[in-house]
């Protein structure tokens, strides 16, 4: 691998800070989700409720214990960390005129303490964590108002950290809203719940076309600040495969990986992609787009593919003839399992080949550099008596995707800039608001009901990857 490839560790501000209200912060639209467990889904309360559990209010503490985790980045060697900040830290309820100070301190202070120790952050502006004020009182990224304000907190970033951020995202997994089954895609995206006689995907587009807007405006503004920033899209990347070489599910495939690049192809190309627009027209959607955000959307297009990887999934054209099982399958009602391939105790399909064929395919269309800034194996992890941790079943997972990303760099061609493997530490699973969905290669003692020394320990999987880390990917 090249010299200078970005190894490191990924996460998201509410998922492992805590410090939910703390410094003026002000609660966001994921600070009101309950926890969830397997099969009960975690709910949307709107306000926080007494008696009930937000296992994101605390999470692991990062908030006061940034340094002692540090280190620990430190010592595994990570080149980079991606994490985000939390727009609620900054602009409490969003519209403020002026910032929050304190919480901007923050993450003056975690950047200062990341660039001592070597380690390059790389932010996302956004994820999955807008204020809740906005939501409530402006029904979050169906109003335009929101555009401005996003544009705002954007700002404010950039010049506040233009000299210690170069690397930025605009907003996480973006396009996972395009599941319109699962309300916590779009109300967690962009603060949005969709109303009783509303068509789902067509206040979904324009949710989306507002949020592209604002996507595009923060990137023009960012490169105004510092022209040597790389400023990123950031989307969930879940190859769909044709169930055989039947040309009936070859182009289920197609159509159903449309809903996939969708938004990639705005961020990269700046217009509608042409599926889109039939789409729009063959369902009578009626969207406001307006002349100035095409402009604004050809000028602020991206410099890179951030991405995250977990799984692939398949589809085939006349599911409803068989009997083929049902993967968790990002909304497509015609996917089924893959007999290839197993699955993670949470029903995430294992393909790391997936993973080149992934990088193959975004590289063909596209031709930008691409980030691996997700990608991870949720498991539970026991907690032996000597404090150790033996996740060999992670260390498997990430070696092999490793292997697989090698190849497409080594073989391929592709142009890759780093890798970082999402949750680092362990932290609070995003759909299930789970801790024992365990990603990270450190262990926290803390469990489901929030309960727990917030201890850090060592897995064997630390080592491992301070030693793929040293070797630059030689020894995996
Ligand atoms: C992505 C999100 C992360 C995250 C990860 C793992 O969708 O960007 O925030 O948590 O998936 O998902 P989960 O935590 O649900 O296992």
């Amino acid at each position: 691998m090249k010299k200078d490839f970005l190894w490191g560790g990924a996460l998201a501000a509410h998922q492992f800070e805590g410090g939910w209200n703390a410094d003026g912060k002000g609660p966001s639209v994921i600070d009101v989700m309950t926890a969830g467990a397997h099969g009960v889904p975690r709910e949307i309360t709107e306000t926080i409720e007494k008696d009930k559990f937000y296992p994101n209010q605390e999470a692991i503490d990062f908030y006061h214990r940034y340094k002692e985790d540090v280190a620990l980045f430190a010592e595994m060697g990570l080149k980079c960390l991606r994490t985000s900040i939390a727009w609620t830290r900054i602009f409490p309820n969003g519209d403020e005129a002026t910032p929050n100070e304190a919480g901007l301190q923050f993450y003056d202070d975690l950047f200062d303490e990341l660039l001592t120790h070597g380690i390059e952050p790389v932010i996302t502006l956004s994820h999955f964590e807008m204020p809740l004020h906005l939501a409530k009182e402006y029904g979050g990224f169906r109003n335009r108002k929101v555009i401005d304000f996003f544009a705002k907190f954007a700002e404010t970033c950039f010049m506040r950290y233009k000299d210690k951020v170069k690397y930025w995202m605009t907003f996480n997994e973006i396009n996972n809203q395009m599941d319109t089954n699962n309300p916590i895609f779009l109300w967690t995206n962009s603060g949005v719940l969709v109303k009783e006689g509303e068509r789902p995907k067509e206040v979904m587009y324009q949710v989306a076309h507002n949020e592209l807007v604002a996507s595009a405006k923060a990137v023009i503004i960012g490169k105004k600040i510092n022209p040597d920033f790389q400023i990123g899209c950031m989307v969930s990347h879940v190859p769909i495969y044709p169930y055989s070489c039947n040309p009936k599910d070859i182009m289920a495939a197609e159509e159903a990986m449309h809903q996939r690049f969708f938004f990639a192809d705005i961020h990269v190309r700046g217009v509608y992609p042409n599926y889109a627009l039939k789409e729009f027209e063959r369902e009578g959607y009626q969207l406001e787009i307006q002349e100035e955000d095409l402009q604004i959307l050809k000028q602020g297009t991206v410099d890179y593919i951030g991405f995250s990887y977990y799984m692939s999934t398949v589809v085939k054209a006349d599911k409803e003839q068989d009997n083929l099982g049902d993967v968790v399958n990002g909304g497509l009602s015609n996917s089924v399992d893959n007999p290839y391939i197993e699955t993670s105790d949470w029903g995430w399909a294992i393909d790391p080949e997936g993973l080149r064929y992934a990088l193959n395919r975004l590289y063909d269309r596209y031709q930008l550099p691409l980030f691996i800034v997700e990608n991870g194996f949720g498991a539970i992890d026991v907690l032996e008596e000597n404090h150790q941790i033996h996740d060999q079943n992670r260390i498997d997972y990430l070696s092999k995707h490793i292997e697989s990303f090698m190849k497409a760099v080594d073989y391929d061609g592709v142009e890759l800039m780093g890798y970082t493997p999402w949750g680092i530490i362990d932290l609070v699973s995003f759909t299930t608001g789970e801790m024992k969905k365990r990603y990270g290669m450190i262990y926290v003692d803390r469990d489901n009901e929030g309960k727990g020394s917030m201890k850090r320990y060592k897995k064997d999987s630390f080592d491992w990857y301070q030693q793929v880390i040293e070797s630059n990917g030689e020894s995996v």
